[in-house]
């Protein structure tokens, strides 16, 4: 896992640097919140190590209970929840799966992924500040919900951002980044690191091609120019294009 590259590429998060209560990660271990120039970089620092351990900590745990963990990330509306219906609704009758999935509000997204034969654990970061991420605590709090010897894989949907949970190593071993062919050809060069630190993106929405001006080429060239080995999956959540490709990789991935 390129765990360093989360230290040397990832950006200091904004609310880092503002707000007590997004410590939370730190667990205490950092005291000061509210200080100014090079000594708030060394707190948010502390805060990210602190992360990274906690993610180490849950990574040997998966793999001592041979769960495989994935973390798909996106900005919003971009297809996470629709992607991971369809994909449930193929793997689950060979694959013992078990999904977490947070937004800052609401339970739609849990509603939405019940009944695909995977339990679904919802996180509403709301109850501690709204934070606009998933972290490495918060994932082991979640996944105390389940008995992870009963599964093979953990799905996790992160908060709808392309920014802030591309800093967070939750102890993940793979991650994915969707990208909708309604959000432009431009966004893997504005927010290079989510696509330098995931593993596969997945251009969705492909069905909605023939009503739009988008230029497949570009979008396609854009992610290469920021991760020119990553896979590309080019799908349609709602017709399953693409999907046959999309879930013989990620099998690939579980069992390789
Ligand atoms: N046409 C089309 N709509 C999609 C596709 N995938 C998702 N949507 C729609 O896009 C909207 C946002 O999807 P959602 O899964 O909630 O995105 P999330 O916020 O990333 O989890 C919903 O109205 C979906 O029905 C797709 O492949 N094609
Ligand atoms: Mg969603």
């Amino acid at each position: 896992m390129p765990t360093d590259m989360y230290k040397t590429q990832r950006y200091y998060h904004h609310k880092d640097f503002q707000k007590p209560s997004h410590f939370h990660a730190g667990n205490g271990v950092v005291t000061e919140s509210k200080k100014r120039g090079s000594r708030e970089i060394k707190i948010a620092r502390k805060v990210l190590d602190v992360n990274d351990a906690m993610a180490q900590q849950n990574r040997d745990m998966f793999a001592e209970k041979g769960v495989f963990v994935i973390n798909v990330m996106s900005s919003p509306g971009s297809g996470k929840t629709a992607i991971l219906e369809k994909t449930l609704s193929h793997i689950t009758h060979e694959v013992r799966s078990a999904v977490i999935v947070g937004d800052i509000c609401t339970s739609n997204d849990a509603d939405r992924l019940s009944g695909f034969g995977a339990p679904v654990v919802q996180i509403n970061t709301d109850a501690f500040g709204g934070d606009c991420h998933l972290t490495a605590h918060v994932i082991k709090t979640a996944a105390g919900n389940f008995n992870l010897d009963e599964f093979d894989l953990l799905i996790v949907e992160n908060l709808g951002n392309l920014v802030c949970p591309a800093e967070f190593d939750m102890g993940e071993n793979l991650r994915v980044v969707v990208l909708s062919v309604t959000e432009g050809e431009d966004k893997p060069l504005k927010y290079p690191l989510m696509f330098r630190v995931c593993h596969a993106a997945l251009l969705n929405k492909i069905d909605l091609l023939p009503h739009l001006d988008y230029d497949r080429e570009t979008a396609v060239q854009n992610i290469r120019k920021v991760n020119p080995q990553m896979p590309i999956f080019e799908i349609s959540a709602r017709t399953e294009e693409g999907f046959d490709s999309w879930i013989e990789w990620l099998m690939q991935k579980l069992h390789g």
